[in-house]
């Protein structure tokens, strides 16, 4: 079995999987070389030799225990025929949202519109260097892709002041995620994701009373589905106050936290298997910091089950050397 399902399934303590969010990409300049001569980002994630290569790039560089597949949330939203575009230092823009247009999409044109994930998902799988490691699959949470779908930029700027305002186009755009999100996640784990992470990164621009209908219930459909596919899911949701409620709620496999919660407190308050936490800042700092702030998640979580992981991911100006060490005090640990 591999290390990140040892600790997840089996709940073992006695080992430190680790992977890193955001580690295909980004900061290395092996990646920087292929974007450079791709400058259309979805082009770029629908070619599935590039992105498997971009997905292998961090397994050659470090020991990482898991790939995860070269793509982004935001491919959801392209498949549903929304317009999707990376405009350079600015973030994704997207088009207008025609309901009934999104309403009558069939599945079928769905997964044809984003079928080069799947090959890619395979050509990673099948590789010799992800033998005995996982490959992981994911989504965005329905609330996650909702906000950029109806927001049509990142909601980092500020969330359109009358988002709430069409309840009639927030419960349709759930209802049609669901069940699209369903069909990405179960031809991914048709073509070799072995575990399935679930990103909520903008779970903490709510109120805690919002949270039961736009995080919690749709995001526990999607658990159960996974888990109904025998494959083990781990969730992200991002900036929340309260990660017990979550978990005991949404009943992922494993819980992802970011660098803005108190890992203490988590121990105390939750049974299933953790991962990440470690702000990525500190990868920006020292060598010496950086031991001393990676030994305090391992020192915090070393008899529970935890998969090392960042709060948040690396960060694009990361130098490559620190992430060398990071592996390196995860693994003599
Ligand atoms: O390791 C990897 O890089 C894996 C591939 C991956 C994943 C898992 C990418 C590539 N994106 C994601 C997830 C993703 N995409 C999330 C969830 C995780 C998180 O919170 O970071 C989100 C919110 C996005 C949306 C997205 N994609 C943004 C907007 C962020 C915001 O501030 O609103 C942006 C800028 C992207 C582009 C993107 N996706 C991935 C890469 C490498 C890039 C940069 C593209 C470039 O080179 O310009």
């Amino acid at each position: 079995m591999s290390p990140l399902k040892e600790v997840i399934i089996n709940k073992q303590t006695s080992i430190n999987p680790i992977w890193i969010m955001r580690q295909a990409g980004r900061y290395l300049p092996e990646f920087r070389e292929i974007r450079r001569q791709n400058p259309d980002f979805i082009k770029l994630c629908l070619n599935e030799n590039l992105s498997s290569e971009i997905t292998l790039q961090p397994l050659k560089r470090f020991e990482f225990d898991a790939a995860i597949i070269f793509s982004d949330i935001l491919m959801v939203p392209y498949g549903l025929n929304q317009n999707v575009e990376f405009k350079k230092n600015f973030g994704p823009v997207l088009g207008d949202l025609n309901l009934e247009s999104i309403s009558k999409l069939d599945e079928i044109d769905f997964v044809k519109k984003i079928y080069p994930i799947y090959k890619a998902i395979k050509l990673v799988s099948n590789n010799q260097i992800t033998q005995n490691k996982s490959t992981i699959g994911f989504v965005g949470a329905p609330w996650t892709l909702m906000v950029y779908m109806i927001n049509q930029q990142s909601p980092k700027l500020k969330l359109k002041e009358n988002f709430f305002k069409d309840n009639f186009l927030i419960n349709r755009i759930l209802i049609i995620l669901e069940k699209f999100l369903k069909v990405h996640i179960k031809n991914q784990i048709e073509n070799g994701a072995e575990i399935i992470q679930i990103f909520d990164s903008w779970a903490g621009l709510l109120e805690e009373k919002d949270l039961p209908n736009y995080v919690y219930i749709p995001t526990l459909n999607l658990v159960e589905y996974v888990k109904s596919l025998n494959t083990p899911v781990i969730c992200f949701p991002k900036g929340i106050k309260n990660y017990k409620n979550y978990c005991e709620i949404v009943k992922p496999d494993a819980i992802c936290i970011d660098y803005e919660t108190d890992p203490l407190r988590i121990l105390k308050e939750i049974k299933i298997p953790v991962q990440g936490g470690l702000d990525p800042k500190v990868l920006l700092t020292d060598k010496d910091n950086l031991k001393k702030e990676t030994k305090k998640y391992l020192d915090i979580f070393k008899d529970h089950p935890y998969i090392f992981n960042l709060g948040h991911g690396v960060l694009p100006e990361t130098d490559p050397s620190m992430m060398d060490c990071l592996v390196k005090i995860v693994k003599d640990y």
